[in-house]
């Protein structure tokens, strides 16, 4: 192990191979940054108080890295950084794979899960150290090479999974001749979580679903979970082998989801598992989509005992590089619910936070459970703001934008501040359907897709935009933790929120409130 004194960090920023690495704090922080493992999971400056575990724990495997979930300290995957009295920072950044931070009494603590890695460290403004860090990242890793961002029409947040070929054709040719560059088609069409093929509410198919979306004069998207395997689905059928399975050989299981069936992780080590990917992949190419969201990712990297012992972030970021290859450089490839750094370099765009959702904040995750992962409005701003340093590196996707009143109950600041937070990271979405926006909002929206406002950041959480100033500052705070009664209730919901009966009942409200939405076009 590398121990190091702080007096020995200051000054330049250093790199150092170690496989643990400890540096001794000269007092006590006061806060922690602590960075989320994937795309949904909470990145944010907290107390360096432990801090309480996020529940349900049956959510951990797609809202955290589910290795670390119960660990009490602050912590976080690949980088952690504490902030002084006198405003500065100290940043341990791992510049590999497989790496984690954690803070154990006045220690700053790297610790590789592979063997020896290079660290990075460095004292300073807070601006500076990141940038330094991305430096290095982006040499290690390679930086965004796409310079133009799509702009996306994108049809889960509307429609969700209750798309179909003649509902989509009336949003298409609805969009007129707004400036959208991407119509990109989410969960819903596909056969089944692992056989990627038109369901019966695709009649035409794919090929001529993405002709139509080209007729319109744009780019055709496609949503897939490449990684994951629903059990009611042909390839788990067909090829258990291929199975990401624990050390006593069970099933690891990456979650559940709307689809209501047990799902399964790929094991991203297996050659026949990339071969049978680069052939999915050049498949949906060849039917004329080229920007792909590909989602659930991070089942490829969870802990499990795969066919080619290998670091399980190293194998993941092989498998995602294979993809890319297989779909051609020239495709767009945004990554979603993804592992961030094994994403670097590998795709164009990474989603940073957790869903939009049509509320500001859901009381009972986020204040019961202490869950920052759910969709809303809070979670997603705050984990997206929280991680926009890696800019420089990769174009940032925060989810998509609301302009509508139908259907929307969301206060008129609060949509303009999800705008806001588009238009600094340079990705523009949304999934309003052209039948709810009255004329008003439909220039609204063409003027945003249009905007190219100057960024210049004027603080943790303020930004200017051209002349505006934006502060985050409302959706970053967290919502106090629960005391006495609550405390208790949120043990009790936590609880009922492991057990299948209450999974199942939670599913289906939510499912039943997006068809009502969904319904009403
Ligand atoms: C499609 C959606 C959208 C969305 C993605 C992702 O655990 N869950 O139940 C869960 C469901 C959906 C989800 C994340 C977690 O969202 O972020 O944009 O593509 O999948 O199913």
């Amino acid at each position: 192990m590398t121990q190091l004194q702080f007096t020995d960090i200051q000054g330049t920023p250093k790199i150092i191979r170690a496989a643990e690495i400890q540096i001794e704090l000269p007092s006590t922080p006061l806060k922690y940054y602590r960075h989320g493992w994937q795309s949904w999971s909470l990145a944010a400056w907290t107390d360096v108080t432990p801090f309480p575990m996020q529940k349900p724990v049956s959510f951990h495997p797609y809202q955290t890295d589910a290795v670390y979930a119960r660990e009490p300290n602050p912590h976080g995957s690949w980088l952690g950084a504490v902030e002084f009295e006198d405003g500065n920072i100290l940043l341990l950044g791992a510049l590999a794979t497989d790496t984690h931070v954690f803070l154990l009494q006045n220690q700053l603590t790297g610790r590789s899960e592979a063997d020896e890695v290079e660290w990075f460290i460095a004292y300073g403004s807070e601006s500076k150290v990141f940038d330094e860090y991305v430096q290095q990242l982006g040499i290690r890793f390679g930086m965004a090479v796409k310079d133009h961002v799509p702009r996306v029409w994108c049809s889960w947040y509307s429609l969700y999974l209750e798309i179909n070929e003649k509902i989509l054709h009336q949003v298409f040719d609805g969009l007129g001749d707004l400036p959208f560059d991407v119509l990109q088609v989410d969960d819903g069409w596909q056969k089944d979580i692992g056989d990627w093929e038109a369901n019966e509410k695709f009649p035409s198919g794919m090929a001529a679903l993405a002709e139509k979306i080209k007729s319109t004069g744009r780019r055709a998207g496609l949503w897939l979970a490449p990684l994951l395997v629903a059990k009611s689905s042909q390839l788990f059928r067909e090829h258990h082998d291929w199975l990401l399975k624990d050390e006593k050989r069970n099933y690891i299981s990456p979650g559940f989801n709307y689809w209501g069936q047990d799902l399964f992780a790929l094991d991203v080590s297996h050659p026949d598992v990339i071969l049978w990917l680069e052939a999915l992949m050049k498949q949906v190419r060849s039917w004329g989509f080229d920007y792909f969201k590909l989602d659930f990712l991070y089942g490829g990297a969870m802990k499990g005992r795969r066919h080619v012992n290998m670091p399980r972030e190293a194998a993941y970021r092989q498998c995602l590089i294979s993809m890319r290859k297989a779909m051609g450089e020239d495709a767009f490839l945004l990554t979603c619910g993804t592992p961030i750094l094994p994403a670097l370099g590998a795709c164009d765009a990474i989603r940073i936070g957790p869903d939009v959702s049509y509320e500001w904040e859901n009381r009972l995750y986020e204040y019961l459970l202490q869950n920052f992962s759910t969709p809303s409005i809070k979670n997603a701003i705050r984990t997206v703001v929280n991680r926009l340093w890696l800019k420089p590196l990769i174009h940032v996707d925060p989810d998509v934008e609301y302009f509508a009143a139908k259907e929307n109950t969301l206060e008129e600041e609060h949509k303009e501040q999800l705008r806001d937070l588009a238009l600094l990271c340079d990705f523009k979405a949304t999934s309003d359907l052209p039948q709810w926006l009255t004329v008003e909002e439909r220039e609204l929206l063409r003027s945003f897709l249009n905007a190219e406002p100057k960024v210049s950041k004027l603080s943790r959480y303020k930004y200017a935009l051209d002349n505006r100033i934006i502060d985050f500052s409302s959706a970053i705070e967290f919502t106090k933790q629960p005391k006495g009664f609550y405390a208790l209730l949120g043990e009790i919901m936590g609880w009922g929120g492991n057990l299948k009966p209450v999974i199942q009942l939670i599913l289906t409200l939510d499912t039943a409130a997006k068809k009502r939405r969904a319904s009403r076009i």
